[in-house]
């Protein structure tokens, strides 16, 4: 049975705030802050509980190994003789974003009908471009079964894409064929457009898709120079509901006649810049929810507890949902360590539609799981992690160890 599995990435015990994502608000305004790894990856744990709550299939990836020595070796330097922004970048816990991670096109939608997954080279940051070997690995184990999944490599250079981040599917059902979207900028503004055109059109190519069903769709730009630097930032789509910032498009009317067009059934959400700013909704990350489908039917957006506190934005989700709309349900979760760096709950996830016993079960989560997760996390995940630390032998050697302890707890060493 093909269903929709979220697969978070456990976020890794060197995350740490160095402000490397220029366009990304949180990550700029926080740069120099002090992180908390520990609370920040027991903050992903809950929610992934929740989702198992909510009766949601759930899945995780593995934090990568940090600092990235390879990539060092490349540049010919190492972690004690870099400068300081090649060292962050070496040492970055952004594999988190799992919505970054890769694109994913669900069987129902490709020619051979097998689920394909690119992985995204991120290529327009630094601190991202050397995370897709890593991710590239784990894609290949844990879809590894060739009769359901396809894992392709990514798009080569000079073309930025930045996975799932960047893409939306729409369909009457996970399990039913859907109308794929994929969402591109263009550099013009303040703030470089990390999805480029060429990359989407080459995997809707890769991927086999049917070009009368998949859309190419322009990031506004006043979006992007407002600080959304990625469409997840300002709209989300699950199965016929798109729920969208009206910012969010460049040509938004065009988008939604293309969209009503492939799929009449389709029903769009659209919040007033007049009720929720730009700048609200990316303060507040209301777009960068898990808009999900409730086992017992009805969707729930599950959003970070930052856009309950902002009035505005949670008095338009309150009528929202009161009103008779397809969203009924709100679920606010703490990623606030997450949040600090640009990443909502959208953000650390990815999703995959599958029948869950295809997958390698060392990436399905459950209860149990979790806590061993969890204590594995609790025991050796730092503290706290402050800027100057980043070349700290001895921090350097726990990030490492922590690593690999919840590798061998997870049954998953071959990844070390
Ligand atoms: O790529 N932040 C990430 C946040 C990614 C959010 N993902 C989605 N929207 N799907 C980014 O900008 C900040 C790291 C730092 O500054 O230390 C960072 O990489």
């Amino acid at each position: 049975m093909l269903r929709e599995i979220n697969f978070d990435g456990i976020i890794g015990p060197s995350h740490n705030y160095a402000g490397l994502s220029l366009g990304n608000i949180a990550s700029t305004n926080n740069a120099g802050a002090i992180s908390q790894p520990r609370a920040a990856a027991l903050q992903g744990i809950e929610k992934m509980r929740a989702n198992l709550r909510l009766g949601l299939a759930q899945g995780f990836f593995m934090p990568l190994d940090r600092p990235n020595n390879a990539w060092l070796n490349g540049l010919a330097t190492d972690m004690a003789n870099a400068e300081p922004h090649i060292r962050a970048a070496a040492f970055s816990a952004s594999a988190m974003w799992a919505a970054n991670a890769a694109t994913v096109s669900p069987a129902p939608d490709t020619a051979d009908r097998k689920c394909h997954l690119s992985a995204a080279n991120l290529l327009t940051m630094a601190h991202r471009s050397h995370e897709w070997t890593g991710t590239l690995a784990q894609l290949k184990l844990a879809f590894a079964d060739p009769e359901y999944f396809r894992v392709h490599g990514p798009v080569p250079p000079p073309y930025g894409d930045e996975g799932a981040a960047n893409f939306m599917r729409l369909c009457t059902a996970h399990d039913q064929p859907g109308v794929e979207i994929f969402v591109y900028g263009k550099a013009g503004g303040p703030f470089p457009a990390r999805q480029h055109i060429e990359s989407s059109k080459a995997i809707a190519r890769a991927h086999r898709l049917d070009p009368a069903r998949t859309l190419f769709v322009q990031q506004s730009e006043t979006a992007i120079a407002a600080g959304a630097f990625h469409n997840d930032v300002v709209a989300v789509a699950n199965e016929r509901v798109l729920f969208a910032h009206e910012q969010a498009f460049e040509f938004p009317e065009q988008t939604y006649a293309d969209i009503k067009r492939l799929m009449p059934e389709a029903e769009i959400v659209i919040v007033p810049a007049d009720r929720v700013s730009l700048a609200d909704a990316i303060q507040s990350y209301l777009f960068n929810a898990q808009l999900v489908t409730l086992p017992a039917g009805g969707m729930a957006l599950i959003l970070p507890s930052e856009a309950e506190t902002n009035e505005r934005v949670w008095g338009w989700l309150s009528e929202m949902v009161a009103g008779n709309g397809p969203i009924r349900k709100l679920v606010p979760v703490d990623v606030r360590q997450s949040m600090a760096n640009g990443g909502g709950p959208a953000c650390l996830r990815l999703r995959v539609v599958a029948d869950p016993v295809t997958v390698d079960q060392r990436f399905i989560a459950d209860e149990t799981k979790l806590d061993i997760i969890a204590e594995v996390i609790a025991r050796h995940w730092p503290e706290s992690i402050s800027p100057e630390q980043l070349g700290d032998a001895g921090l350097i050697n726990q990030v490492q160890a922590a690593r690999l302890a919840l590798l061998e707890a997870c049954g998953l060493s071959e990844l070390s």
